[in-house]
């Protein structure tokens, strides 16, 4: 029953080549929506898989940088914002796209895809794109010291989350100017706040303004963009070696991030983001910390201490797994990434336990069961009551179930 429902929210939400996160609040093609909704679309149809990956790198820019919206012209203006009169670029393609990068999830999503239904051509027609997805992010990103930044939080793809306050404090908000369109379909306070849209449109105006050149003024290097990097190397190293070329340089960079990592962002059972402006770790109690359990070489004493923290500061043993520690006085369990549970957060966090600690592994797929058969395939749900919340029949929540049951 509940694949057959998630099978049909995936149908209703195609658009011919890509998914749309949901057709009302978000009616255009998203990067990282595209590598969940491709992880769960190859349980049913492994040919719409691979189309929405190779629809999303067709829009790929020629410095290597995949755009977090690609807008679809059929969709009227004013649908979403901010759209494409305020990105105002257009990929080589022709196709108008935004100017920032969401964490790169999709070299992970094209071998899973591979995995379940083998297509070497696939993989030797994506293999170059991925690679230069991962370029541009070391040239364009990357630190001394090996970590990349982000430079919005919607770059983060966890937009509100507390872990941002204090780098946004330093944004000036500017004149606003602007009207939002996502509270026709959502209650303001399952939502980002005035005060956080007038820093996020202040952000991406100042990149835009210079030629989505200049980082800015927020410039972080979060654990859940550099876990998501690193994997993707590990990935790459499958795909390349499927393709007949060398694994090694990809193995070499997964294992220099996941290094880099533990050095400058773990502390205290947690990986922290670091604001790359001040030098300082933010120590927050985000969720994303726990991601950089999807690192295969992840050192066994820091996978045993995230796991205890896991436990003692997220609940995880209830199996639902909320996006901010719920001991922090951050914490909200209804306003987006502040508290609420996300089953593309859960099913991270969920890669990295599943040869590790099936007993904590299993759980997990029992908790986002029992979510949407309570609530449907909502954005994100109450993690203790599973009151969901957000837009209805979101795709990635339905993908990831069909993948988490498989
Ligand atoms: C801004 C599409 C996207 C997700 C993000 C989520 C939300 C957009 C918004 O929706 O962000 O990119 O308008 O709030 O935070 O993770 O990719 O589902």
């Amino acid at each position: 029953m509940i694949l057959r429902d998630a099978v049909r929210v995936l149908v209703a939400n195609w658009d011919g080549s890509h998914t749309v996160p949901s057709r009302r609040l978000y009616p255009h093609q998203w990067s990282w929506d595209s590598a969940f909704t491709a992880i769960g679309n190859v349980h049913w149809s492994p040919r719409r898989a691979r189309s929405e990956l190779l629809a999303l790198f067709g829009a790929q820019w020629d410095d290597g940088r995949v755009p977090h919206i690609v807008f679809n012209p059929r969709v009227p203006e004013g649908a979403y914002f901010p759209g494409p009169e305020f990105w105002q670029v257009r990929a080589p393609s022709g196709s108008a796209t935004s100017g920032i990068v969401q964490p790169p999830v999709h070299a992970l999503a094209a071998w899973k895809a591979h995995l379940v239904e083998p297509d070497p051509a696939f993989l030797r027609r994506i293999y170059p794109r991925l690679v230069a997805q991962q370029a541009f992010l070391r040239a364009a990103r990357r630190s001394p010291e090996g970590l990349i930044s982000i430079v919005h939080p919607w770059e983060s793809g966890m937009d509100n989350s507390p872990a941002w306050d204090l780098p946004l404090k330093a944004v000036q908000a500017g004149q606003s100017g602007f009207v939002r369109r996502d509270l026709a379909d959502v209650s303001a306070d399952e939502r980002p706040t005035d005060r956080d849209y007038e820093r996020y449109v202040a952000l991406a105006r100042a990149y835009r303004d210079s030629g989505y050149r200049d980082p800015g003024a927020f410039q972080v290097e979060d654990p859940l963009f550099n876990a998501a990097y690193g994997a993707a190397e590990s990935a790459l190293a499958k795909i390349a070696e499927v393709c007949g070329l060398d694994p090694e340089p990809h193995e070499r960079e997964a294992a220099a991030m996941t290094a880099a990592m533990v050095e400058h962002l773990y502390e205290d059972g947690l990986f922290h983001p670091r604001d790359r402006l001040t030098g300082c770790l933010i120590r927050s109690n985000s969720a994303a910390g726990l991601t950089p359990l999807m690192l295969p070489g992840l050192p066994r004493e820091i996978v045993n201490a995230l796991v205890g923290t896991a436990l003692d500061r997220f609940a995880l043993k209830d199996g639902v797994l909320p996006s901010f520690s719920p001991v922090a006085p951050e914490f909200d369990p209804a306003r987006y990434w502040r508290g609420p549970s996300w089953i593309n957060l859960t099913w991270l966090v969920w890669q990295g336990l599943k040869e590790r600690r099936p007993d904590l592994a299993g759980p997990l797929v029992e908790g986002v069961v029992r979510a949407v058969a309570q609530s449907g395939f909502r954005e994100y749900f109450d993690p203790f009551t599973l009151r969901g919340h957000g837009c209805r029949d979101f795709s990635w929540s339905a993908a990831l179930v069909l993948d988490m049951v498989a």
